[in-house]
């Protein structure tokens, strides 16, 4: 039990799901979990602010420890619970080194993932431009040929740096559910396709699947072309 922990967070964010995950991963179901309304403007909450300067989500706290950053705070819980629930550093040198070679490449993706799915809130309406857009997908879907190379050259059933599950799993996952349900075809990316189903049925990632991704289920089509 965990309860000494409290995480904020906003349903079917990227940041906020990947400290989910680590959290089921270590065991430690039971923190004090806050659901927050981005649509109430609740991340800019003083509670938020309390905790995280910056008003935003993922906000953790462990005792009167805040890491608020979501890799930051995977990687603390992977070191502060080392041997609790699953190990998600290999010991391997060759599978660490791919581990953080993906974790890290795993965030130029999500920003290249945000760049297209949220143009129209970054970016306000005066300012926008077809081309900045398109030019914004070409890069996305040569992010995407990267990652489903990636994927094709470990072979079927493999995680992202091998055959266990490890901390890039834990980070870049929900950057792949989130494609998803944004319409990203699977026939165009199949390793892409494979790795989500594989995924999404591990304990862990169901237990924090985004809430109002359960309650409606159809997702968006933004990435149906890319
Ligand atoms: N680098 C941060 C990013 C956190 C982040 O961007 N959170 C978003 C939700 S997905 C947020 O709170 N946005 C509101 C804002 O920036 O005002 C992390 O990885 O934890």
């Amino acid at each position: 039990m965990a309860r000494n922990m409290t995480l904020l967070w906003g349903s079917g964010s990227p940041p906020c799901w990947r400290v989910m995950i680590a959290l089921e991963e270590k065991k430690l179901q039971g923190y004090n979990s806050r659901l927050l309304s981005f649509d109430k403007e609740e991340h800019k909450s003083q509670e938020v602010f309390n905790i995280n300067p910056r008003g935003q989500v993922p906000s953790f706290k462990h005792g009167d420890i805040i890491v608020n950053e979501s890799y930051a705070a995977c990687f603390y819980l992977e070191s502060q619970f080392k041997s609790q629930g699953t190990k998600l550093i290999p010991d391997s040198k060759e599978e660490q080194a791919l581990m953080y070679q993906r974790m890290f490449e795993g965030l130029t993706f999500y920003d290249k993932l945000t760049a297209v799915i949220f143009y129209e809130y970054f970016v306000p309406e005066g300012e926008r431009l077809d081309s900045a857009l398109k030019r914004h997908k070409d890069a996305l879907t040569m992010e995407l040929k990267l990652w489903e190379g990636y994927l094709f050259n470990m072979g079927s059933g493999s995680n992202l740096a091998g055959k266990s599950f490890t901390l890039a799993d834990v980070v870049v996952f929900p950057t792949i559910g989130t494609l998803f349900r944004f319409g990203l075809s699977e026939k165009r990316y199949p390793k892409l396709g494979e790795y989500y189903a594989l995924l999404r049925e591990r304990p862990s990632i169901k237990a924090s699947w985004p809430p109002h991704w359960l309650e409606n289920t159809k997702g968006q089509d933004t990435l149906k072309d890319v």
